[in-house]
């Protein structure tokens, strides 16, 4: 989910340590914590076969959290021997520099609280169904948990270059929001809408929204909404497109890209590569 200050915020962040994490107390989760967590589970799985990547429906398939908030030490034990990677219990969204510098080091901050059922269909900060259901299986993918930790070394690189914004844009339009080019169709593997009961099936079958060929300057100069369904989505061909594509000095691309105007984020530009909508069979092939 996109950084916000650590300023009233949700969390309690009251215990945390240096490096902004806590406990996760799994007895503090109440017996209605658990029920609501298996409905938005229940909700999500019964769309993931037909709108996730191969890649999320194959390792969601072999994680086994439907039935209660899960315990972050008890995956972190098949995580770590998988891609290397372990969760780190959060109060919330950390400033950037700390979020940075536990991706850099193949750890993934996890909030701790759950939405309240109020919040079924809508939160604005990332809980622990987000964070959990929406990142965590693609954390099992070995090319995917190379780019998150590519990404959190370019952060703390971004961080001295002040080019923050634009790496940020990359984390939404990718890790957040992106799509990928599958022989079905196009279909989602972002956590934020992985974990959204209308977004999952907006992104791929409505025709409102564009859908734009993987561009990482492009990506990296467009804004986005945090509180709609976007406007654009980019699509990718496969996650190697990702790691690729940052494994580059970004130094020179934030130097092409300064002092340069934004583009908005529904605006359509004649360089695009337009896909079409991700419905029905499989969708024609993008002009490479
Ligand atoms: N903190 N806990 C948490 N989770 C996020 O997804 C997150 C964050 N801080 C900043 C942030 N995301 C984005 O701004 C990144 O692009 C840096
Ligand atoms: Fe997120």
């Amino acid at each position: 989910m996109a950084g916000e200050t650590t300023h009233n915020l949700r969390g309690d962040y009251s215990g945390m340590r240096p490096d902004y994490t806590v406990e996760q107390v799994w007895s503090a989760y109440t017996p209605e914590d658990h029920a609501l967590w298996r409905r938005l589970y229940a909700r999500q799985a019964a769309l993931v076969p037909r709108y996730a990547c191969r890649e999320f429906i194959d390792s969601l398939a072999a994680l086994d959290f439907g039935d209660a908030i899960p315990r972050f030490d008890a995956v972190n034990a098949k995580l770590s021997a998988a891609t290397g990677w372990r969760l780190v219990a959060v109060p919330g969204l950390l400033p950037d520099a700390a979020f940075f510098g536990h991706l850099a080091n193949r750890r993934f901050p996890v909030t701790v609280w759950l939405r309240s059922p109020g919040e079924f269909d809508y939160i604005v900060e990332p809980d622990v169904f987000h964070d959990f259901f929406g990142h965590v299986p693609l954390l099992f993918d070995a090319v995917f948990a190379d780019y998150l930790e590519a990404y959190g070394k370019g952060g703390i690189k971004a961080q001295e270059l002040g080019a923050i914004e634009m790496l940020s844009r990359l984390y939404w339009y990718t890790v957040e929001f992106g799509l990928i080019e599958t022989p079905a169709g196009i279909r989602a593997y972002g956590a934020g809408i992985l974990s959204s009961g209308g977004e999952l099936p907006y992104c791929v079958d409505s025709d409102e929204p564009n859908r734009i060929g993987f561009d990482l300057l492009r990506i990296m100069r467009t804004r986005y909404k945090i509180d709609t369904y976007q406007e654009s989505y980019f699509v990718i061909r496969e996650f190697r497109e990702l790691f690729e594509a940052t494994a580059p000095d970004f130094t020179p691309y934030y130097a092409q890209l300064a002092g340069r105007a934004p583009y908005a984020p529904g605006e359509v530009l004649p360089s695009d590569r337009l896909a079409k909508k991700g419905g029905g069979g499989a969708s024609p092939p993008m002009p490479s």
